[in-house]
């Protein structure tokens, strides 16, 4: 892409990530007018060629489009809360972490000061970004997503998910709950094996294939969660159960913490003290449904 199609966009925010998402719209030949608090850390994309805004105010009204990425929603609303920042007529992506309740205020709030709001999740590192591999949530009004994704798609590879201003940060923390629980099953299963002297590369073969098949069962748990009923035609709660109870005594046993292995019992035993002990696996997502005060782990 050229300069003369590539549109203008500006940057906010130039920490680890920010710099990789200005670095990645100058490499793209996007015109790229960027702003951080430290100004220095903007030495290198000027060197690139990028343009460093003076204020924020400045930043905002160089480009038609302006990123927002800072260390969290506390810190935007700092910054573009200030008095001197109009930001009537501006729009606004924010790829800064959040929760879906943090995204649907800072939608009220910039959509209240005349701006438009999409939010937004990375789920890359810096080093990923510009690449394909690079997945960018977006969420809120599909116009404006659609009016920047060609934009956007210098960043990686850019999914709107709905015009609910919070579904992209439920997607972002959702993703996270699946990455620290398949990362904590390798770790409890790296435990026990290191006791009887596997290494954890050797069990992180099998553990990559374990992780894999299990994946392939989602999409018919899935089907079950939304049809609402749980015919056991693989394995019944209680049989699941019974191999619970093989996880916490070997873990016990081989004198590794159980607690994951604990948890993991204490809601299926909930579930089929509901009577569910007859169906399949996912009749738990009523289990995971229902706050619980009495956390058994604090
Ligand atoms: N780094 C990563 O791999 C992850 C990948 C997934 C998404 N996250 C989120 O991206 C946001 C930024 O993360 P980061 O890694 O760039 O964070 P830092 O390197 O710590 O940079 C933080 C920037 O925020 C600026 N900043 C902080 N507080 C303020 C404030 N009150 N006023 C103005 N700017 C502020 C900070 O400025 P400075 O310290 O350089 O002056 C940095 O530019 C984050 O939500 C991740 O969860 C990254």
């Amino acid at each position: 892409m050229n300069n003369e199609t590539a549109a203008p966009v500006t940057v906010i925010g130039l920490g680890l990530m920010g710099q990789a998402l200005a670095g990645a719209f100058l490499k793209a030949g996007h015109p790229t007018t960027v702003w951080n608090r430290t100004a220095s850390k903007a030495d290198q994309l000027v060197a690139q060629g990028a343009l460093l805004a003076p204020t924020v105010d400045a930043a905002l009204k160089a480009s038609p489009l302006t990123i927002v990425c800072l260390t969290d929603y506390q810190a935007m609303h700092e910054l573009l809360g200030a008095s001197e920042v109009a930001l009537d007529g501006a729009m606004l992506i924010n790829l800064t972490s959040g929760d879906s309740a943090q995204a649907r205020e800072a939608a009220q709030r910039a959509e209240k000061s005349g701006a438009r709001y999409l939010d937004g999740a990375i789920m890359a590192v810096p080093s990923g970004i510009g690449t394909a591999g690079a997945v960018i949530l977006h969420s809120g009004p599909e116009s404006d997503f659609e009016a920047h994704r060609a934009t956007l798609e210098a960043l990686g590879t850019v999914n709107y998910l709905g015009a609910d201003h919070g579904l992209a940060s439920l997607y972002d923390v959702a993703g996270l709950a699946m990455m620290w629980s398949v990362l904590n099953a390798w770790l409890q299963g790296t435990a026990m094996l290191n006791t009887a002297g596997v290494d954890a590369a050797t069990y992180a073969q099998f553990a990559r294939k374990i992780a894999a098949d299990v994946a392939e069962w989602l999409p018919g748990h899935a089907e079950q969660i939304d049809r609402g009923s749980f015919p056991a035609d693989v394995a019944t709660l209680e049989t699941h159960v019974r191999s619970m109870d093989h996880l916490i005594e070997e873990s016990e046993a081989v004198g590794v913490n159980a607690e994951l292995p604990k948890l993991i019992k204490a809601m299926a035993d909930r579930s089929i003290a509901a009577g569910h002990g007859g169906e399949e696996y996912p009749v738990l997502i009523e289990e995971f449904g229902k706050p619980r005060e009495d956390c058994p782990v604090r």
